[in-house]
């Protein structure tokens, strides 16, 4: 049955002002079911776990689209999925070493009490705050706890990931040892406010994961240790942890796209899980234009894979955003993009499960316009042993490609897990790979999904759901 257009105008009057606004004015851009603050800017998620609930603290900027002062911003969920936003957990104070901002640190739990180390700047020092409740913040009156870095270090020198062991404190800061790598520089504490200088921890090869450690993060998983570092990209170093030093066995990217500053935080069930900040490759203009920038990731849950590499999965409790149904089928793709009748929207879950023997390239186009002058193409090339997104057209897609070391194996049944929620495409090959994509449109009607295969034909069995918004 059609409603009377009477009808349907009085249903959206009643609707809250802010949906009307979204209405009139609808981004097709911004992500409904990926934790976002109401507006401005985020970035470098922080996670802490504490009695069944899952906080993630974060950088932002209250006052502008684009990267300023950085704020802690807060927010709570006790499903992995429905987010809760709570107040500003730090501001910059005037004259204090945080004047210039509060950067990214840890949150931690010492004799019922909440702690936050984090970097203070300008320059850079490592500051501390305390809690009783996780809501409001004490700042500590001898900031900073540690002043000054060791001798050699370069200008980076920030991001404290601290734990508990055999009853100490340590704590590992971000840095770099000039012209030769990424530095991870261990202190140890009896009360988190005196550190001793130890050593470094783990020092990197800039050739191979950047000159310098951002956002580090260490944790042991499956019976090793996981050393988290980011520059420019977000990699994992898995090896043994041993006399305080950490010995690399295998490394790699978390990601190949759009993903940076990851953290973890263990919860009640024992899962180690991630998130990253999902960075916007727009101009200050265009972010400043659409009034919100950066999103929180979908989480993942960290395992130790049989080859000794990290394996990274999406957590059942997603499903929870599942709505309407688009059964599986089996479809048959060829050069041509066949786009599929029924499955389309900007916020879908769609799972694709594609043989990829004899041929170069296969995958699917999402937020596809009809006509298909625009899509977002997401494939998997044989050859070339990647895992590719990129917006454009095809055999040439143009718009910068984002793109992941995955081979898929001769003859092998890749699955794909794909999760877009309007300009985010976040994407888990076999659990083993991830890619994190994004794509801005202007037009309402980029919002069908089709295959394709090139240099031969696949065969693709394909099952989706629209995904509900969380707010
Ligand atoms: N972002 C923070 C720094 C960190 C960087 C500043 C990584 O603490 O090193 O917003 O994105």
């Amino acid at each position: 049955m059609r409603l009377p257009l009477v009808l349907l105008m009085l249903m959206s009057t009643i609707s809250c002002a802010e949906v009307n606004a979204v209405n009139a004015n609808p981004d097709l851009d911004r992500p409904i079911y990926h934790y976002m603050p109401p507006k401005n800017w985020m970035n470098d998620p922080k996670p802490f776990f504490h009695k069944g609930e899952y906080h993630i603290f974060h950088q932002y900027n209250p006052h502008d689209a684009v990267w300023g002062p950085m704020h802690w911003g807060h927010a709570v969920s006790t499903d992995l999925v429905r987010w809760k936003r709570l107040p500003i957990a730090l501001a910059p104070t005037p004259d204090s070493p945080d004047k210039d901002g509060c950067w990214t640190g840890c949150v931690v739990e010492k004799d019922g009490l909440f702690h936050i180390l984090y970097t203070g700047v300008d320059p850079q020092t490592q500051c501390l705050a305390t809690s009783r409740d996780l809501i409001t913040w004490e700042k500590h009156k001898g900031n900073p706890v540690i002043a000054a870095p060791p001798e050699g270090v370069g200008d980076c020198w920030r991001d404290p990931c601290a734990w508990k062991e055999d009853g100490d404190w340590y704590a590992i800061i971000g840095s770099e040892k000039r012209d030769v790598g990424g530095a991870a520089l261990l202190y140890r504490s009896k009360d988190l406010i005196h550190w001793d200088y130890m050593h470094p921890l783990f020092i990197g090869d800039k050739s191979r994961d950047g000159a310098m450690f951002e956002c580090p993060d260490f944790f042991p998983l499956g019976g090793k240790h996981v050393l988290i570092t980011s520059c420019g990209r977000t990699f994992w170093n898995i090896g043994r942890y041993v006399d305080h030093k950490f010995v690399c066995e295998k490394s790699g990217l978390t990601d190949g796209g759009q993903f940076y500053a990851a953290k973890t935080l263990i919860d009640d069930e024992k899962r180690r899980i991630l998130w990253g900040w999902l960075q916007e490759p727009r101009s200050p203009e265009e972010m400043r234009a659409a009034g919100w920038s950066g999103a929180l990731s979908l989480p993942r849950v960290l395992s130790l894979r049989a080859d000794g590499t990290l394996g990274m999965a999406p957590p059942p409790e997603l499903k929870a955003l599942r709505g309407k149904h688009y059964p599986s089928r089996s479809v048959a793709a060829g050069e041509a993009v066949s786009l599929i009748d029924d499955i389309r929207g900007g916020a879908l879950e769609i799972t694709a499960r594609i043989k990829v023997d004899g041929f170069g390239r296969a995958g699917l186009v999402l937020r596809a316009t009809p006509d298909l002058s625009e899509g977002l193409y997401l494939w998997v090339d044989a050859k070339e042993k990647l895992l590719s997104a990129a917006g454009g057209r095809l055999p040439d897609p143009s718009v910068r490609r984002e793109q992941i070391a995955f081979d898929p194996s001769d003859g092998a049944e890749i699955e794909l897990r794909i999760y877009l929620d309007h300009s985010v495409l976040e994407v888990f090959a076999d659990g083993r790979a991830c890619l994190t994509a994004r794509h801005y449109t202007k037009r309402a009607d980029a919002d069908r999904v089709g295959l394709f295969a090139v240099g031969g034909s696949a065969k693709c069995i394909i099952e989706a759901w629209e995904m509900k918004g969380i707010w």
